[in-house]
């Protein structure tokens, strides 16, 4: 990826209110645009100076503190200003055409979203899966994904990682030493312990993809769909969830026209609960109802997780079968018998080789606890006490693809030392996808999309 230097600038705070607001520069000299901003002032590098901040014409457009970070000790790497004003939508907006106006000469140009930090990844002040942590950790939505996305930020997920390509450089170069004096090659395999230490990096592998796998459900969470007849509860359960009355509950048949979606969290992990409109085939239903049913099956094909309600009184019906028959293959389903204060079951859970069956009461909240655990399961969440990274699915692919070719090299290491070229293959392979972790090997257009995602002014 090439490095566009011209500077940029943009608002670095969230839109909308706030005590103070950020308007943020970038490039390689800005001087000349502090020179323009505040002509004489000579801004002493990573001090805070309180000082107008005035339009072409003299006009006062806001007081505030001026901040010059000269590159490359910088966020970006390049010379960096900040400008904190009051944090109002107008007067931010103000204040960043002013300037965009006295850096205009400069060719200062309004940031790309995530050029900011694509910057800091190309001037090496942040590897690549640090500057996914930075989007990570601002997008965060419980305070266990923040922690490991600041975990990754500080590095230590890149410095695995790093270390695990080390180890992969060391036995390939050995690997190929070897390659290069065939009569040697005989005991390779033995002398190096080359299988001891393959051994020893798929194991540290698979310590890495367990704290990232766990990470990711805490980035990703889950969509868990509630799904069934008019009147089981589904709306009940929700709010019952939830712990708030988020969606209406009534006795008439038909009450949720619209899905309503609650995050909730357990135990950090961000969980979307959706509520949709109950599924009936009657001819009398009208054309708000229909279009309902229509998006409760668009959710279900979104789902990670089904949870199917029954009215544990009536027990199954002919129309359930039907629903479960469309259910998309694959995704785990719970099967929720509601309404157990009236039938006089037990809160339980059983699970049977049809299906997992849950009997609770969302009006009573009786065995919510029992969905919970159930719904913690199914994410795959260990309580492991090891910090965790905020992965994402494209470092878990990369570490997938990497123990494969580990893999594949110990098959290649069972051979004796006949095929010593192919276990040296491998190592490359697998160490190309580690590297596409940090950003050491990543296209271009990856990068492109990576960035893209930010948002303005990060
Ligand atoms: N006794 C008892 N009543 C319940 C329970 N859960 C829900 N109900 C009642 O069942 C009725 C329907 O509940 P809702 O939660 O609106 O049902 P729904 O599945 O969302 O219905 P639709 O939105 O029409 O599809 C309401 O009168 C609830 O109070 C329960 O556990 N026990
Ligand atoms: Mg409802």
């Amino acid at each position: 990826m090439k490095l566009d230097t011209s500077p940029i600038a943009a608002i670095a705070t969230a839109p909308g209110r706030g005590g103070i607001g950020v308007v943020r520069a970038s490039g390689k000299a800005l001087v000349a645009l502090i020179d323009a901003l505040f002509p004489g002032v000579k801004l002493a590098p990573r001090h805070a100076t309180y000082i107008p901040f005035k339009a072409a014409n003299g006009d006062v457009i806001d007081q505030g503190l001026a901040m010059y970070f000269p590159g490359p000790h910088s966020y970006t790497g390049e010379d960096v200003l900040e400008l904190h004003g009051h944090g109002g939508p107008v007067v931010l907006q103000m204040l960043l055409a002013r300037v965009l106006e006295a850096g205009g000469p400069l060719g200062l140009r309004l940031a790309e979203p995530g050029e900011f930090t694509r910057r800091a990844f190309l001037n090496d002040k942040l590897d690549l899966a640090q500057a996914e942590a930075v989007a990570d950790l601002i997008d965060a939505s419980t305070e266990a994904a923040a922690r490991s996305a600041s975990q990754s930020l500080s590095g230590a997920f890149s410095q695995v990682v790093h270390h695990l390509v080390d180890q992969t450089i060391n036995l390939r170069m050995l690997v190929e030493a070897t390659l290069d004096f065939p009569e040697e090659e005989i005991d390779f395999l033995e002398k190096s312990n080359a299988r001891g230490q393959l051994a020893g990096i798929i194991e540290a592998l698979e310590n890495v993809f367990r704290q990232a796998a766990q990470g990711a459900l805490l980035r990703e969470g889950l969509n868990v769909v509630l799904v069934g007849q008019p009147n089981v509860g589904k709306s009940s359960l929700l709010n019952a969830l939830a712990g708030a009355d988020v969606a209406i509950v009534t006795p008439i048949a038909g009450t949720t026209r619209d899905k309503v979606t609650e995050t909730i969290q357990i135990e950090g992990i961000p969980l979307n609960i959706i509520d949709t409109a109950g599924i009936r085939t009657d001819e009398g239903i009208d054309v708000v109802e229909r279009i309902g049913i229509e998006r409760t099956w668009g959710e279900v094909g979104k789902a990670d997780v089904i949870l199917h309600l029954l009215d544990a009184n009536l027990g199954p019906s002919a129309e359930d079968e039907k629903i479960v028959a469309a259910f998309p293959q694959g995704v785990p389903v719970v099967r929720i018998w509601n309404k157990i204060d009236l039938s006089g079951h037990k809160p339980s859970m059983d699970v049977s080789p049809d299906a997992t069956h849950l009997y609770l009461s969302a009006h009573e909240k009786l065995g919510i606890d029992l969905l919970r655990a159930e719904l913690l399961r199914i994410a795959g969440w260990q309580q492991t006490g090891e910090s965790l990274y905020l992965a994402r699915e494209r470092h878990l692919i990369a570490l997938r693809a990497a123990r494969e070719h580990l893999e594949l090299a110990r098959q290649h290491a069972m051979q004796d030392d006949q095929s010593l070229d192919l276990f040296a293959e491998e190592l490359r392979l697998a160490q190309d996808q580690l590297s596409s972790i940090t950003g050491q090997f990543t296209p271009d257009d990856l990068l492109g999309v990576i960035f893209s995602r930010f948002c303005i002014g990060k």
